[in-house]
């Protein structure tokens, strides 16, 4: 009983989404958390290869790893549990004073089963896979396999079981990813006799209150009849939401981490149209957010995996995943250089964390979706913007749970942009050098692509914390200070400690500032108190 009691007092509160006035926070430790991340690649979930794994993540200067865990390390024989390399994972992981998120490579990889143990991947008979429209069994394991369900809950409850059992203490491990980029490619949803027959069904009563049908249909009834076109990809969505929703309910009974799902995304620009291949049917896509909203409450975000770099694309997806009900989250994100820029805009908006993926020096690339490199190069751009932050990564989080926080990267047209906060009204402007005005055949160095970006906190009525790199910022008075003359009070350049005490470190003035706030290629924090006369 001493022993227990002990144990309690020392544990740190679990880890929890914490919801407030529609925006969210990750709490950590009972605060709220920044996740500056990286992910490791697909095969890195072994002891031999995480050595690469910190040595990347610690020149990112991020503050959590998300890595694999499969099914087929963790079961390689039924009912015969490893936990071998979990227990190496998480305690090289507080050596190197990371966080964790775990990812849950089970019945579906990227739709696919390969990460199953090789009993599941052949068994057809006990575990069986969709057939598609013409009656063909198609790659894809059926989210109607009741045995494959009760196996793939089974090792996830055992993997939460350990957690809880190794982790409560220090709560190393602060979320989990339900599977990986599911729903299905090439078929619109499974066509097997277990799946027709509950497609004739009548919509769920949870579904029907949550998403509206996108043409006129029918009330309540059949899939058919309430959605029409759209009633396959939705049954399948509702599917594999169902099944996911028993393994996170399972796994969340037993440790209560937060859990979400990532999504492959659809094109967020085009108009919308049934499913016709563009995309893995029945994964999270924005456009059936609200049937794994009903679906599957133990999951906490359904998140967007950004892997299109165009930033209108890019904008509109983030767009569609913040909303009320759904933290912004963004797991994945490419590591090419370009993508740096928008952890800005990301974090800006209020996101609980993002992550670049492969950022890890495994031999391995995954260019033309990442970047080419493998190296100290392929980390440093990432590296350079969450030094920045990292300091102030709690701060942010509060900040941002309090609706202060606004983002910008440098859109492919290079264009001004600007951002209203209370009282002020930002503009950002890019490929200017810090002095004057840069004209067409003379632009600063590093600017031949799009990698600018700011992240501003208002903490004040006319106090902001700036980060960014390569912008140029001017502040002028908005609302009640519209049409007033402004100048700068201070511009200080500087950092937070550790207890969230703002260390100046110089003021800029004179020629720093007389053409704007201008922010280069280096990602500097400035406080900026300004006041209008
Ligand atoms: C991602 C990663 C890994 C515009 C790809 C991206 C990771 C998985 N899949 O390296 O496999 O485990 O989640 C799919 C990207 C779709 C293509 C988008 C083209």
């Amino acid at each position: 009983a001493m022993l227990s009691a002990h144990a309690n007092a020392a544990q740190a509160p679990i880890p929890q989404l914490l919801r407030q006035d529609g925006r969210f926070a990750l709490m950590v430790d009972g605060r709220p958390f920044t996740m500056l991340g990286v992910q490791a690649h697909n095969s890195s979930n072994y002891p031999s290869a995480l050595d690469k794994v910190w040595a990347a993540a610690q020149d990112a200067h991020a503050n959590t790893v998300e890595i694999p865990v499969a099914w087929e390390q963790l079961e390689p024989t039924e009912g015969k549990f490893d936990f071998s390399y979990i227990d190496t994972l998480v305690a090289q992981a507080r050596q190197n004073k990371m966080r964790l998120v775990l990812l849950w490579f089970g019945t579906w990889k990227n739709t696919g089963p390969q990460y199953t143990p090789e009993w599941v991947k052949f068994d057809n008979q006990r575990f069986p896979r969709m057939v598609d429209k013409d009656g063909k069994t198609i790659y894809c394991l059926s989210p109607f396999g009741e045995q494959t369900l009760q196996a793939d809950a089974n090792a996830f409850v055992a993997l939460m079981e350990h957690l809880k059992k190794t982790d409560s203490a220090q709560r190393t491990v602060i979320m989990v990813q339900v599977e990986n980029e599911v729903g299905t490619y090439g078929t619109v949803r499974d066509f097997g006799a277990r799946a027709q027959a509950a497609f004739e069904q009548p919509v769920p009563p949870a579904v029907l209150a949550r998403k509206k049908a996108p043409v006129a249909g029918a009330a309540s009834g059949s899939w058919a009849e309430v959605y029409g076109p759209y009633a396959d990809e939705y049954f399948h969505a509702y599917a594999v939401a169902s099944y996911i929703e028993t393994l996170a309910k399972a796994g969340r009974a037993v440790y209560d981490l937060p859990m979400y799902v990532n999504n492959a995304l659809r094109d967020p620009v085009e108009p919308m149209a049934p499913w016709k291949g563009n995309f893995a049917s029945g994964g999270p896509t924005f456009d059936v957010i609200d049937i794994y909203k009903a679906a599957a409450p133990h999951i906490d975000i359904a998140a967007p995996d950004l892997y299109s770099p165009e930033s209108k694309k890019l904008g509109a997806t983030l767009a569609l995943f913040q909303r009320q009900d759904n933290a912004l989250f963004v797991p994945e994100m490419g590591n090419a250089a370009t993508y740096a820029r928008y952890i800005y805009q990301i974090l800006g908006r209020g996101a609980i964390g993002v992550a670049p993926f492969g950022i890890d020096y495994a031999d391995y690339s995954n260019y033309p979706l990442g970047s080419r490199l493998k190296d100290k190069a392929m980390a440093e751009p990432f590296g350079k913007v969450y030094a920045a932050f990292r300091p102030m990564a709690g701060l942010w989080a509060q900040w941002s749970l309090a609706g202060r926080t606004y983002g910008i990267a440098e859109g492919d047209d290079r264009q001004p942009q600007t951002l209203t906060a209370a009282g002020w009204k930002v503009t950002a402007t890019f490929r200017e050098w810090q002095f004057g005005n840069a004209s067409k055949d003379d632009l600063p160095p590093g600017t031949e692509s799009p990698n600018g970006g700011a992240a501003l906190a208002q903490i004040g009525d006319n106090e902001f914390v700036v980060v960014g790199q390569n912008v140029r910022l001017s502040f002028e008075g908005a609302g009640p200070n519209a049409g007033k003359p402004s100048m700068y009070a201070r511009v200080e350049e500087g950092r937070f400690d550790a207890a969230g005490k703002w260390i100046m470190e110089r003021n800029w003035n004179g020629d720093q500032t007389d053409w704007g706030i201008n922010l280069t290629g280096n990602p500097t924090v400035l406080k900026i108190r300004l006041g209008t006369y």
